[in-house]
């Protein structure tokens, strides 16, 4: 009796592992990365002053390295992804901190608590989780704020709803001399990392938590993060700063969101210098570049770029000028050649081909591509293909905004960015 127990186990193993392979190689560009950030040993050349910085009224060319050579592999997307970030982190955000010395907590089936402690200061928050039916482990959505986001759509796609309150880690309302919530205790009131990047540490470090939970509750390989407006410009930057997050899903994120910063002048969107004065967004070095975008070393096409090849799937509302949908698409279509060289094209949707035009609006023609993507990248049951519904109404030309071309890169991205660790019972029904 104990052999029979023995070979059964042998065998659901060996069957475990077979689909698991399966799985791998099927999905092998949706995955999402074990670590946060894949290119954290990458060596980064010391970065221009932002008063030497020249003009370029174009897309900076993702391909190129800051000594004007352009990558040739798929392997080199790693290391260029890090010059992107800390492109992005010095003259846009401002600097995301690695994971704290100490990062403690707990998950339960209704919420989750983060204490965070480094260099004697310390700060905790919590955020609420809804499951959906059925046994877990699941896969879980961050909800960033309290609207816009279709949450029966994701349960009913079989993800929990984490809902995340931005503002117990980085306050509005606040001058940016004077920074508040959890981030800012730990890191300085006077810290020049914007609100969105505070958010993002904190959505960070929740997956840190549900890491060392053990997974009965949610899985930490399956997590996606959405919101609307300045929440969806919360949820761009939180899913392009943490490679451990498999979907992105921003809503309707306007400027210091999707938008490409060179375009929002010329579409008539929200002003940098609104955007950045309004609340402490984004980081304060981008004072600087408020009146002179096209200073800027990187541009949000970059910033989709960081994402791949994981899934990314942008809703944008073409009805409201303000937000700068157009200039939304042409960060979309121009971020999306970099997962066309990575072979990963197919992970990217951008669909901004809605009727109603009121901003957050629960809409009709988001669910299905909204719980397709879920299924493929959370759930891995699915394998819908992304798509480009670009709103004719507000539908940029990516050729006029960029002077290079997209490079045939060779080889294969490296299996740490390609392998999902699927529970399973994912892999098994991912193949079923
Ligand atoms: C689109 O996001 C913002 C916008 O940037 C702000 O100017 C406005 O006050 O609020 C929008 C928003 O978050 O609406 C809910």
């Amino acid at each position: 009796r104990p052999a029979v127990v023995v070979l059964a186990v042998a065998l659901t193993v060996a069957f475990a592992g077979a689909v698991t392979v399966l799985a791998r190689t099927t999905t092998a560009q949706a995955a999402a990365a074990g670590v946060e950030d894949e290119g954290a040993d990458c060596p980064v050349p010391a970065l221009p002053d932002a008063g030497a910085l020249p003009t370029n009224s174009r897309l900076p060319d993702p391909f190129k390295r800051l000594d004007g050579s352009r990558i040739t592999t798929k392997a080199d997307w790693r290391c260029q992804r890090t010059l992107v970030k800390k492109l992005a982190e010095k003259f846009v955000y401002g600097e995301k901190p690695a994971k704290p010395a100490g990062v403690t907590g707990t998950v339960s089936r209704t919420g989750i608590t983060v204490n965070v402690a480094q260099n004697g200061r310390s700060s905790s928050f919590s955020a609420s989780v809804d499951l959906p039916s059925g046994t877990g482990p699941f896969p879980a959505v961050v909800v960033v704020g309290g609207f816009g986001a279709d949450t029966a759509a994701i349960k009913a796609a079989g993800a929990a709803v984490i809902s995340y309150d931005p503002y117990s880690v980085g306050r509005e309302g606040t001058p940016r001399t004077n920074k508040q919530g959890a981030f800012y205790t730990v890191y300085g009131a006077t810290s020049p990392t914007g609100l969105l990047m505070a958010w993002a540490w904190g959505v960070s470090r929740i997956i840190d938590v549900i890491e060392q939970s053990g997974g009965s509750i949610l899985r930490a390989d399956a997590t996606g993060v959405t919101g609307c407006s300045r929440f969806g410009k919360g949820a761009f930057v939180i899913g392009a700063f943490d490679q451990r997050i498999a979907l992105t899903m921003p809503i309707e994120s306007g400027s210091a969101g999707v938008p490409i910063f060179r375009g929002i002048p010329g579409e008539g969107a929200q002003s940098l210098s609104s955007a950045y004065g309004e609340q402490p967004w984004l980081g304060d070095a981008f004072g600087s570049f408020t009146g002179s975008p096209a200073r800027l070393p990187v541009d949000t096409h970059e910033m989709v770029a960081m994402v791949a090849p994981r899934g990314l799937f942008i809703m944008d509302n073409p009805h409201i000028v303000n937000l700068g949908p157009k200039s939304a698409s042409v960060a979309a279509l121009g971020g999306a050649e970099v997962y066309k060289a990575l072979g990963a094209g197919e992970n990217i949707t951008y669909w901004s081909d809605v009727q109603d035009g009121t901003h957050c609006a629960n809409r009709p023609e988001w669910r299905t591509p909204l719980q397709q993507n879920i299924q493929k990248y959370l759930v891995r049951t699915g394998n819908a293909a992304g798509t480009m519904r670009i709103s004719s109404r507000a539908a940029g030309n990516l050729a006029e905004w960029r002077d290079w071309t997209t490079p045939t890169l060779s080889g294969t991205l490296p299996s740490s960015s390609a392998s999902a660790s699927a529970s399973p019972s994912a892999s098994a029904s991912a193949s079923a």
